[in-house]
Order: structure tokens, then sequence, then C-alpha cells
């Protein structure tokens, strides 16, 4: 009986391992899987932990500082002189007070932009505030602002332009060895880093030569210096959404269909540990990137989530001309619904001023527009529901607790969980959240209402993904209910909500 104990113990632990193991953010397709092997994999594809984490900060915020805030240009050329970098009054603080204040999680400082002038003293190169009055040379933007990240406890990232107009030696292999000292300098001076943002930009440096980024390799070291940092964009862990609107698609899939055809890579990219970015079918720009139609034909699959990226003023720099042309409250409130509440996480830029603070106007809007989520978001109707349904563990759909959750039985793909509540209420807001930890399964759903005796539709929905927020025309009503119509294997849903706007 003991030894049978200790086995049976034993075969446990090595399956939750071994579950754990296979647990991937990749498959591979081969030529023989039907279309109902393809769905299954595509279910079970997960994000990897660092992955998980960056979906679950919803908010970040992109700092676009530098010689750019001083001459008014968007980009800048590389032969700007150091000296004109002279905040007056600089304040990280007040910076990661103003974006913590409005609910934003991590933020992204650009320590380098096109024109290759570092925020930080660099030893690869004159062409950085060393060289600046500020502080007599001796100071160190990005110091600052990892510190006032740590103090505060939100996240920090680093952009690092690949592009740079001031390197002489941009265009030749020495110009890939150089970016890698950088990083290395970034990566192990600050502390954790929790984000490494690469843009697609490669334009001609100072000799009018383009480079050949050497991605692979800096990827690599990124992994080894600093693993639980996400690469985004031109990286394997963080997709581009495609526009720098702000939006999101309305069907938004984390698990996309890849189109390698080498070999090599697909052997790269079905280690559990990605580290190169996949060949995609289609493009950045499609509508669909990950419906069942999207994923016949591919070569494997890989988690890859969405970022939408939007400045809060027109252009990504500080400009005194833009200090009455902010996005508005409802303005940032419509991106939301149309980032957070589309399966995505909004990178959203706030560029300090001249004086090296976030201006009062930028300060006011963010404010507000956290005011009116909070609105919102503080009153969750379906607390008071009473739930009924086919699955199991409904009552996690409302416990605040992202990790329990609801499911079916078995693997039944399809659910009706019916709402009611005592008294008729007043709604126009719908949330569902999946846990994602398990997968993205949900591929369409409805959600009905009780109009006297008569069922009516008041939502049709297809992906839901982290999170799925829907506005609709307001209704009052004592019985909801929510049928997932479709689905990859067994729906889960961590979440339900209810709200009035
Ligand atoms: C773009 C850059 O060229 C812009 O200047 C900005 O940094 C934006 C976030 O990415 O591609």
């Amino acid at each position: 009986m003991k030894f049978l104990k200790i086995t049976l113990t034993t075969l446990t632990t090595l399956l939750t391992i071994l579950n754990h193991v296979n647990a991937q953010n990749t498959a591979t397709i081969e030529p023989e899987d039907t279309a109902y092997d393809i769905i299954r994999k595509a279910a079970n594809v997960t994000p990897t932990p660092r992955q998980l984490r960056w979906q679950q900060l919803e908010l970040t915020a992109f700092f676009h500082f530098g010689v750019n805030t001083y001459t008014g240009k968007e980009w800048g050329t590389g032969k700007e002189n150091p000296k004109i970098f002279n905040p007056t009054n600089l304040d990280t603080e007040q910076w990661i007070r103003t974006v913590k204040e409005a609910g934003i999680k991590q933020v992204i400082l650009t320590a380098k932009h096109h024109d290759g002038f570092c925020l930080w003293p660099t030893a690869t190169t004159e062409h950085s505030l060393k060289n600046s009055p500020w502080k007599n040379g001796k100071g160190d933007v990005v110091k600052e602002v990892a510190e006032a990240c740590k103090k505060y406890d939100i996240g920090f990232g680093i952009y690092l332009s690949p592009w740079d107009m001031n390197a002489s030696i941009y265009g030749t292999p020495e110009y890939n060895d150089f970016f890698l000292e950088q990083l290395t300098e970034l990566l192990t001076k600050y502390g954790q880093i929790d984000e490494v943002w690469f843009d697609g930009a490669n334009g001609e440096g100072p000799n009018g030569k383009k480079q050949v980024y050497d991605f692979n390799r800096w990827y690599t070291h990124i992994r080894k210096l600093q693993p639980q940092a996400v690469i985004a964009i031109m990286g394997p862990d963080v997709r581009w959404v495609g526009t720098e609107t702000g939006y999101g698609r309305e069907t938004e899939w984390s698990v996309l269909p890849t189109a390698e055809k080498d070999e090599e890579k697909i052997a790269l990219l079905s280690q559990k540990d990605v580290a190169v970015v996949p060949t995609l079918s289609g493009s950045f720009r499609d509508q669909d990137r990950g419906s069942r139609s999207k994923l016949k034909g591919a070569t494997g699959l890989i988690w890859y989530p969405a970022e939408m990226d939007v400045s809060i003023r027109p252009g990504w720099f500080y400009r005194e001309t833009e200090n009455d042309k902010i996005k508005t409250p409802e303005i940032l409130l419509d991106i939301y619904f149309g980032s957070v509440g589309r399966n995505g996480v909004l990178l959203l830029n706030i560029p300090p001023d001249k004086r090296g603070l976030i201006h009062e106007n930028d300060i006011k809007v963010l404010q507000e527009w956290k005011r009116l989520r909070d609105e919102i978001f503080d009153d969750n109707l379906v607390k008071k529901a009473k739930l009924k349904g086919n699955g199991e563990k409904l009552k996690a759909v409302k416990d605040d607790n992202y990790n329990t959750f609801w499911t079916t039985k078995g693997n039944d793909s399809t659910a009706v969980i019916d709402l009611s509540f005592k008294t008729p209420q007043t709604m126009n807001v719908f949330e569902l959240q999946e846990n994602i930890a398990i997968g993205q399964r949900i591929e369409k759903f409805i959600v009905e209402y009780k109009d006297g005796e008569e069922w009516k539709k008041a939502i049709e929905g297809t992906t839901v993904g982290y999170k799925r927020l829907i506005q609709f025309p307001e209704i009052t009503t004592s019985f909801i209910r929510l049928k997932i119509v479709s689905s990859r294997l067994s729906p889960t849903l961590s979440k339900i909500g209810l709200y009035k706007q």
C-alpha cells in the first residue's frame, strides 16, 4: 500500500512537471494534421510567463525624450549638438507618479532614438548627455527613470533604436558589436529591465549606408542578461498591431499561424524559449490574422500578442505648439476600449517637456481619463447577479481573481450562462476575460437580455482573449444570457462584467 502511495505521488508530480514542460508558446503543424488537430494545437498554445505578466499590465507608457525635445523635430539628423540637451527642472519621480496615478503599470524610455543621442553616459560614443550642460555632463536620465520606477514599484523598459544617424560605423558589421555594447550597458547597470522595444525603422547612417541588423544575436544577449524582459515589435515576444492609432482589431487572436519554410527556423521556433521573430502568414495590417481559415496551410503556431501604441499628442516628442492638441479624456477612454478591450496592451506615449517634466495639460487629461474609467468599472453589476449554467466553478467569474476560472465539462465547446437580478438593472458595457494561461479559445459569443417576455440580442462578439470590452445601447433588464457559440476546445472565463457608463 505504502509503495503504491509513493508511486502514485511520484507519478502525479511527474505528470505535473511533464505538463509544464509541454506547455509551449509554439506548436508545429505536421502535413498529416487534420483541421481538428490544428484547432486542438491552437487551443493549447499558451503565453510564456514573461508574456503573461506583460499582458496583465494592460496599460504601459512611452517617454519620448531626447534632443528632439529641444529642436521640436520628430526625427533628428544625428548632427545635433549635445549642448542643446538641457532640462531645467528634470524630475523623473513626477513622470512616474503621474503615470502610476493614471493606472499605468510599466514605462519605456527612449534611451536612444534614431538620432543616436544617448540618455545615459555611455562609453560607446561621445554623442550623449555626458557632453551636455545638464548636471555638468554628470547626469544619467536612464538611471533616474529606473530609480523612480523602483521607488514607485512599476515596470521599467527601454527603447534603443537600431537605426543610428550619428554612429560613423553604421552600415558596417562593427555597428552590430557597438549596438550590443550599448545593450550590455543598459541591461547591466540599471537593475531589472522588463521590456526591450526595438523599432523597425532602418534608414541611412551618416555615410549613406544601411545596416543589416543582427537581431538574433541581440535577442540571445537579452535573454541571457534579463530573461524576464519581453522583446517587443522587432522581437519574439510582442507584436506590433499594425497601426499607431491605439486601436486593435475587433477580432484579435494572440495565437498566430507562422509561414516558416526554413527547417532551421522551424526548429528554433519549436523550442520552449523562442528567441527569433516568426515569419507570419499575411501582413501586419490584415484584418484577420488568426481565425480558423488562416490556420489552414500554416507551418506552425505561436503565441504572439498585440501591442497598440499611440501618442497622447500629435507627435511622439514634446512640442509647445501641441499643448492644446492633447487627446481628450473621452478619446483616451475610447482608445482604452479599442486596445485593452480588444485583447491588447496599450502603450501610451506621454512626452516630457523641455523642463524635464510632464506638462500640466497632459496631467489633467490623464487624471480625468482615470476618473472616467473608475466611474465605469468600479461597480460590476455581475457581483449581485445569480449565476446558472453548465460547467465548473461558475462563481469564479465574479471573485476578482484572474487565476480562478470557469470552464465547461470535458471538451464541450459551447455553453450558456444565465445571470438574473432581483431588481432590473441598467447597463451598457460588457466585459469578458478568458484565462489565457490555458490558451485563447473563444471564437464567437452572443449576449441576450429579456425585454418583457421576449429575449433580444444585445451583443454579438468574436474573440475574447485576455480582455474584451464592448459598449452597447443602454438596456434595463433582470435577465442576461451569455451564449458561447463557438470555441476551440473548452472555453474558460476568469471574469464576466456588466457596467453602466
Ligand atoms: C516609430 C519611430 O520612427 C517614431 O519616431 C517613434 O519612436 C515610434 C514609436 O516608432 O517607428
